[in-house]
């Protein structure tokens, strides 16, 4: 059942939250990953350059406030948040390779390639990959049982055929030639939205919730990972390289299919709302309390960076 707060108490300081969350993800990272000092240098100077420049942590804390809203401890979910959290920024420095994206601006500061060298970003990347799995294989707050589904899951939304490799590898190859809005979407929910998704059910599975909950989680982030991806569509058009930490524009001057390339600004608006109202919708059919999961939506729709 919902709580009475969730139903009628006052707003919920989302803000606060997030802080609050960020700052114990960022001191759980810290410990996990090897220091600077710490041989090979270059590889750990260069992970740590990367994880540490102030990305949002929209996946980990995703994680955090599902699995707390089905009734798990902060700390039962740190690690597999954080290793979330390495996947995601294994992806963002191979993105900005000359090979890839070929970004100079990441989160703010030079890319990983530029601020090192290309090789030291490519370790880096790999490295950040093994450390995530190593970091769930060896959490021992959790039962084996659980650390094999949690890698599972990881393995599954970021590899392929249905994960974010392949999605990497559609969005690459889509790029010479025109794209329907059926095939962007594709590309959205295995690039995107698989490790959203992840993120979701990585929470709700540590917290033991049954398998129409996790259904139901899925629903929920599947929402929400197409919703991320239609605002940072539109970012990339309004925004500016000081809120976002890369450089804005570079869908339109590489004549990208995109939300607004292909519906319109107005019409990505209007998509973005649809699917807000989905994602909320389908919180209504979960029986715990769901205000935090609804304030994230909330917040995507309106997120400035
Ligand atoms: C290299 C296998 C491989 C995959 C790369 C992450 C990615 C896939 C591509 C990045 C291109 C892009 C803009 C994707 C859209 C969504 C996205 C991942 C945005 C970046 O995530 P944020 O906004 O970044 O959460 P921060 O820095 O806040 O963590």
């Amino acid at each position: 059942m919902k709580t009475s707060s969730e139903l009628s108490g006052p707003a919920f300081d989302l803000k606060g939250f997030f802080n609050e969350r960020h700052a114990l993800i960022d001191g759980a990272l810290d410990r996990l990953l090897p220091g600077e000092s710490v041989d090979p240098v270059s590889v750990h100077t260069a992970i740590r350059w990367s994880v540490f420049a102030g990305g949002k942590r929209f996946r980990p804390i995703l994680l955090l406030t599902t699995g707390e809203a089905f009734g798990a401890h902060p700390e039962k979910l740190l690690a597999t948040a954080c290793a979330l959290e390495m996947i995601h920024t294994y992806s963002l420095i191979h993105d900005d390779l000359p090979s890839m994206d070929d970004d100079e601006l990441r989160r703010g500061r030079p890319t990983c390639h530029i601020r090192f060298n290309e090789a030291t970003a490519i370790l880096a990347g790999d490295a950040l990959q093994t450390l995530a799995f190593q970091t769930i294989a060896e959490e021992s707050s959790l039962s084996t049982e659980k650390r094999v589904l949690l890698v599972s899951e990881l393995c599954r939304a970021a590899g392929t055929p249905l994960g974010m490799v392949a999605g990497q590898a559609h969005d690459l190859e889509a790029e010479s030639r025109a794209v329907t809005t059926g095939e962007l979407e594709q590309i959205h929910r295995l690039k995107t939205a698989a490790l959203i998704i992840a993120a979701a059910r990585c929470g709700a599975i540590i917290a033991g919730a049954t398998d129409p909950e996790l259904e139901a989680v899925s629903r929920y982030a599947a929402q929400l990972g197409l919703l991320f991806q239609i605002t940072d569509d539109l970012l990339d058009i309004t925004a500016t390289v000081e809120a976002l930490g890369k450089t804005p524009g570079k869908d339109a001057r590489a004549q990208k299919a995109t939300y607004p390339s292909l519906y319109g600004i107005e019409a990505a608006h209007q998509r973005a709302d649809l699917v807000h109202q989905e994602a909320c919708a389908v919180l209504e059919q979960i029986d715990t309390p769901t205000e935090r999961l609804r304030a994230i939506a909330d917040y995507i729709l309106k997120r400035d960076a």
